[in-house]
């Protein structure tokens, strides 16, 4: 079934942790490829206690484009800086886009994920790092492995309609989507504090019945300055706790879909 979407507006959001040498590329880049785009933006910064001057580079931006700035005291992991994002993306755009704050994700590419939610599609797309023509820059063997890894893994245990790369953060949302998800599991919907929170937040989507597509794209590792914050084998031991907790789960009956303005009045007044 098709859902046409029209999207007028979508947020950015970039979870932010120590990013001081990449965010601002990443942002000027923002400015000037989805300023050109047709429809208007906000990037919603989550510096998630930072110890560099990541805060002080949103901060700086948000007086010359459009830019929220979201910060936890503490460093609390990816999980919750996701999560932050997203509770206040879904309330700004009628699609939510999510990237690494890192420079490696290139924003052209909204373009192409945005066509396929307002087509009605699907309500996540994913930029793919296994699609016939992406590309793979940069990337450590180890963490190539790990991807593929989690590939075939999940193929075989919990697949998901056309879904090839579970774990990137690439990846862009239907606003409705969201506000049913958060709607329905209340506003702690993401459990992990760890890097497997990308693949507990898809498999999430997948348990309200979200539709995923994916569209390819170049991922240029070797642009990233900073370092990476992945901890490789805690991110593998809490794959299988995700595969766990959703192992189980029967997919939720298509539901009829209100409006997002509805959504969202519904979900505030819970809140
Ligand atoms: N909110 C939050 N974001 C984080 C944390 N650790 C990493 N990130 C962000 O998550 C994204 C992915 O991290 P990155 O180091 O690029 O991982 P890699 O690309 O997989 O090597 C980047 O935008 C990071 O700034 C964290 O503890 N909290
Ligand atoms: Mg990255």
């Amino acid at each position: 079934m098709k859902t046409p979407t029209q999207v007028n507006e979508i947020a950015i959001v970039l979870p932010a942790y120590n990013e001081e040498k990449d965010l601002p590329t990443l942002l000027e880049n923002i400015r000037t490829t989805v300023g050109a785009m047709p429809f208007k933006y906000t990037v919603v910064v989550v510096d998630d206690g930072s110890k560099d001057r990541t805060a002080e580079i949103a901060r700086e931006y948000a007086k010359t484009m459009p830019l929220k700035l979201v910060q936890h005291e503490v460093n609390k992991g990816l999980g919750e800086g996701i999560q932050t994002g997203l509770r206040e993306g879904w309330l700004i755009g009628d699609a939510v886009i999510v990237m690494d704050a890192d420079n490696t994700h290139n924003p052209k590419y909204i373009l192409d994920m945005v066509k396929v939610i307002e087509a009605g599609d699907a309500d996540v797309v994913i930029a793919s790092r296994f699609q016939a023509t992406s590309v793979v820059q940069g990337v450590p063997f180890f963490r190539q492995v790990l991807s593929w890894g989690c590939f075939a893994m999940m193929k075989t245990l919990l697949p998901y309609r056309n879904v090839r790369d579970y774990s990137t953060g690439f990846r862009a949302y239907r606003s409705l989507t969201l506000g049913r998800l958060i709607k329905t599991s209340g506003p702690k919907f993401i459990e992990e504090s760890s890097f497997a929170c990308m693949l507990e937040l898809l498999l999430s989507l997948r348990w309200v019945g979200a539709r995923a597509v994916e569209i390819p794209y170049t991922l240029r590792y070797d642009l990233k300055v900073g370092v990476s914050k992945m901890r490789i084998m805690r991110t593998i031991r809490r794959y299988f706790n995700v595969i766990g907790k959703y192992w189980a789960k029967d997919v939720l009956p298509a539901a009829e879909e209100p409006s997002l303005h509805e959504l969202r009045t519904q979900v505030r007044s819970r809140a």
